[in-house]
């Protein structure tokens, strides 16, 4: 109710004079603004949204209070990490990280591809990646697999952050909902990464299940004159589908026993680049303990990263306030920090605030250690 006091008192005096209780049904502040008692609702209206300003004030500098971070932001993250040295730090990745690579994500306006329907010829996005219009007409995920294949595209400034936690012994786990593998083609060890959603490493014909490998695929995705593949064995014309998990079907094994395994023990959450939006992956967030800091870079606020977080300053305070906070609905968590900006420029100003610029900047311009196609 605090949380927007304006339209409350706007509410109540809409529905007294709706009930006729003044008499007179035009009698509304926001019809009348120059008729007696409307400058006392004003003093009211501004007085009861002062009151709730303060009250989210108080709620900040309480929750500092309790926090594990000096403050909630990139700032807040690079001085836990110097100081409380993290080693089992996870990551949680999406379409987000991938987009400077020039791989559209589902849900940014204009290049997502919920904005280019017409290109991929779906009436639902979510189509691409659904199990029973695949069977009925696989062209437009070959059509995105093709733009998506790890030959075409090089990994992002954000993907060498994560190597580089690798690198200096941080990294716990890299659970990524992205199906590019430019997580592998970037260098990280292949134990150190968790693809929610599969990858491109294998396929496997719908019809007689016949395996095929990275080499097979590759080759006839690159091929310009090719764009749904077959099975080559004899009798058999089945569509071989990259072993990529679909909306219908199963996610991996380990995927569930990773979960189990890791979340417990992480002391860091990095998620980047995410809508958060499509489960169970999005859940995650909320799987590592209450205690831990959460930072998720993104170009907009996404899950549990929502609401007054934003660039978070905090100092002491009361904590009566902040139950009454909670009690009338603003929450303010004492442990998320949302990074407002593109993944490459959050890293790179956290990867400055660490010391750790230079040793960023060598690793992007020398390359991908690996290739996935050799
Ligand atoms: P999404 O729902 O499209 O969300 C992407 C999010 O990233 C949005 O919140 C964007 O605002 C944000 N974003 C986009 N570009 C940047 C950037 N440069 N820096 C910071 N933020 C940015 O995608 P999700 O990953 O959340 O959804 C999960 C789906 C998308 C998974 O099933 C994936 O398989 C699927 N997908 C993957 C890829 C890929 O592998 N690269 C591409 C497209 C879709």
């Amino acid at each position: 109710i605090m949380s927007d006091p304006k339209s409350v008192v706007n509410r109540k005096v809409t529905t007294e004079a709706e009930q006729g209780v003044s008499g007179d049904s035009d009698e509304t502040v926001k019809e009348n603004p120059g008729r007696p008692g409307s400058s006392k609702m004003d003093a009211f209206t501004s007085m009861v949204e002062s009151l709730g300003q303060t009250l989210k004030e108080v709620a900040s500098e309480s929750i500092r209070c309790s926090s594990p971070l000096k403050t909630l932001d990139l700032d807040g993250i690079a001085e836990y990490i110097k100081t409380k040295k993290p080693k089992n730090i996870i990551v949680m990745t999406g379409a987000g990280i991938s987009t400077a690579a020039g791989i559209p994500d589902f849900r940014t306006p204009g290049s997502g591809l919920y904005s280019n329907l017409a290109e991929y010829d779906l009436e639902d996005p979510q189509d691409i990646f659904c199990m029973d219009f695949f069977r009925e007409n696989p062209k437009p995920f070959f059509k995105l697999a093709k733009a998506l294949f790890p030959k075409n595209i090089k990994p992002t400034p954000a993907h060498y952050f994560v190597r580089l936690l690798e690198k200096k012994g941080l990294l716990l786990r890299w659970f990524t909902q992205n199906i590019d593998s430019l997580e592998l083609l970037v260098g990280v060890n292949k134990e150190k990464v968790m693809a929610a959603h599969g990858s491109h490493a294998s396929s496997t014909c719908l019809k007689c299940k016949k395996k095929y490998d990275l080499a097979w695929i590759t080759k006839h995705l690159e091929d310009p004159s090719k764009l749904v593949p077959y099975c080559e064995k004899a009798d058999c014309d089945g569509v071989v589908k990259p072993d990529i998990i679909f909306f219908s079907e199963a996610l991996p094994r380990d995927f569930f026993k990773r979960i189990v395994e890791d979340f417990p023990c992480c002391d860091l959450l990095i998620v980047m680049g995410t809508s958060l939006v499509v489960q169970p992956f999005a859940s995650l967030v909320d799987e590592v303990d209450s205690e831990i800091p959460r930072l998720l870079i993104n170009r907009e606020p996404a899950g549990p990263f929502r609401g007054p977080i934003e660039g978070g300053r905090t100092t002491r305070s009361s904590k009566k306030a902040l139950e009454a906070c909670y009690g009338l609905g603003i929450k303010q968590s004492n442990r998320d920090v949302f990074h407002r900006g593109d993944c490459d420029d959050g890293v790179l100003a956290l990867a400055e605030k660490l010391g750790w610029d230079e040793e960023l900047e060598q690793m992007i311009n020398q390359g991908p250690p690996t290739n996935l196609l050799l």
